[in-house]
């Protein structure tokens, strides 16, 4: 299976990162995790991006906070799919980074995901991988019926307590 490549902006982003790895590994795809950021090390961000294809890499997520260029620095120099995810990092609530994230230009797409949205990122990345792996197609189905599972216990519970 081909390996997701996560990147962080700064450490102070990994709580967020974290949501995505659980996911991840609860669905045993592989992946690698790294601190580049698009402004303090422009050179090692673009070089994991120009060599992700060839190192095995199927899909890559950017986290990134405030003026958040990560994900579209990323997406510049690949044609592989990059999942931005907009941090909250900053006193603008993540307003900043959502619009930094999503607003790219034609002919560099990146798919942004909600502000601090870890798990959907990876959710994002399995379905990429999934399109050509029937084994991982499996395992997002069944995760979908359990959690819809988990809200019908909770529906019945809220329910029968009027
Ligand atoms: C961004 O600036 C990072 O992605 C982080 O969200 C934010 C703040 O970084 P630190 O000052 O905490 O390292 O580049």
């Amino acid at each position: 299976m081909k390996k997701v490549g996560i990147i962080m902006g700064s450490d102070s982003d990994l709580p967020i990162v974290t949501k995505a790895t659980d996911t991840l590994k609860a669905l045993e795809i592989p992946f690698e995790v790294h601190v580049y950021s698009a402004h303090r090390t422009p050179v090692e961000a673009r070089d994991f991006a120009v060599n992700a294809r060839k190192n095995g890499f199927g899909a890559i997520i950017a986290a990134a906070g405030m003026a958040a260029h990560l994900a579209g620095a990323i997406a510049a120099n690949t044609t592989l799919p990059v999942i931005g995810i907009p941090c909250k990092s900053s006193n603008l609530d993540g307003i900043d980074a959502l619009l930094s994230t999503v607003q790219m230009p034609t002919g560099i797409p990146v798919a942004t995901v909600a502000i601090n949205g870890g798990a959907n990122a990876a959710l994002l990345c399995a379905q990429i991988l999934a399109v050509e792996d029937k084994e991982l197609a499996a395992k997002l189905d069944a995760k979908r019926a359990s959690d819809a599972a988990k809200v019908l216990e909770k529906d019945a519970a809220i329910s029968a307590s009027f």
